[in-house]
């Protein structure tokens, strides 16, 4: 019963949350683009976003590796690279000042990104 009884009240926070906002480390900062990784994977894989500060908020769905995001331009240059992420986490991962083109994510972690660990993000 007790267990029901706080299954009820998380749909219920949950529904709440819609509008925006609402505290807890798991929800989303407003702004945000959500990317969640796994083993091998981005998701989404690809990703629009305006020019000058983008934030993202990650989450390591994997079963068990560490995973992060990394980013390059188009002359292959590392402009950015979040935090690992162990399984199970999330974090905030901001990139300032980034300019309107064509980059790559991936994850840095020697193999992912030949896995299948990469996407690709338009800055407009
Ligand atoms: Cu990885």
């Amino acid at each position: 019963m007790r267990a029901l009884a706080a299954a009820i009240v998380a749909v219920a926070l949950l529904a709440g949350c819609g509008g925006g906002g609402g505290g807890g480390s798991s929800s989303v900062p407003s702004g945000a683009i959500k990317v969640t990784m796994t083993d091998f994977h981005f998701d989404p894989s690809s990703i629009t976003a305006p020019h000058g500060k983008v934030v993202f908020f990650l989450v390591n769905a994997s079963g068990s590796l560490q995973h992060d995001l990394a980013i390059r331009d188009s002359s292959n240059n590392r402009i950015a690279i979040s935090d690992l992420i162990s399984a199970g986490d999330s974090t905030t991962f901001t990139v300032d000042n980034i300019a309107a083109g064509d980059y790559t994510f991936f994850c840095s972690q020697p193999g992912h990104e030949g896995a299948g660990m990469s996407g690709k993000l338009t800055v407009t």
